[in-house]
């Protein structure tokens, strides 16, 4: 196997997250793209836990958590230190997206299908605003989180709070500023339109799709 192998949604902020740092890297990998409902039987073989994205090394390695991928890309080439040099950044990087993929992620499901929970949208959509609150002031002097380059921070938190976002837009960028000009700059980025190409999901002996430059 020469190339790696990515079980990929499009729409999945983890995925996503995971493919921003996979472009970023540059080396072609073979994008497998999964319908969810009916997940491809390798895929499961793989990684019984059923989630996407899974990465397969040409070695064999399996990478199965959003977080392990894209520091396994900056483990091979970081050219542009998006895994920042001082410690101290490092920590907070961490923890941003611990926090993220916790208490935000876990208000970001209620507020996005608030039809599905017992309280109101609204009252979903307050239960983030702390958290909203602290990336606006981290972004009010900076053009990215920890500072004037994007970096793995960037990377991480922008696929989830594009969801949070695009549930009620007008509203989200007339409280959040900053947050909606930093979604914005990367949402008309070129990297951004190689990560959300469209591809028809893969079926065991389908066609190749090499991603990304295929
Ligand atoms: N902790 C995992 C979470 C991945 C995850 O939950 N992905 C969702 C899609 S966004 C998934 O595959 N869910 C399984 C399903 O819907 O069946 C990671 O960081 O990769």
């Amino acid at each position: 196997m020469s190339h790696a192998i990515l079980y990929s949604f499009r729409r999945c902020p983890y995925a996503m997250r995971a493919r921003i740092a996979l472009d970023y890297l540059g080396r072609p990998l073979q994008l497998r793209e999964v319908v969810l409902r009916d997940k491809p039987a390798p895929l499961l073989a793989l990684s019984p836990k059923g989630t996407v994205p899974v990465l397969q090394l040409p070695d064999g390695r399996v990478l199965e958590e959003s977080l392990d991928i894209m520091l396994w890309t900056l483990g091979e080439s970081d050219p542009q230190y998006w895994w920042p040099r001082r410690a101290a950044a490092q920590r907070l990087t961490l923890d941003l997206i611990q926090r993220n993929d916790g208490a935000f992620k876990h208000w970001l499901d209620r507020y996005k299908y608030a039809d599905r929970h017992p309280r109101s949208q609204q009252w979903y959509r307050a239960k983030a605003e702390p958290w909203l609150d602290r990336l606006e002031s981290m972004l009010i002097h900076s053009g990215w989180l920890l500072g004037a380059t994007f970096s793995l921070a960037d990377a991480a938190l922008l696929p989830f709070v594009r969801q949070f976002a695009m549930v009620d837009r007008p509203w989200f960028d007339g409280h959040y500023p900053a947050l909606a000009q930093w979604l914005n700059r990367w949402m008309v980025s070129e990297p951004y339109g190689r990560i959300m190409t469209r591809f028809a999901p893969w079926q065991p002996g389908g066609a190749v799709t090499l991603w990304p430059n295929g």
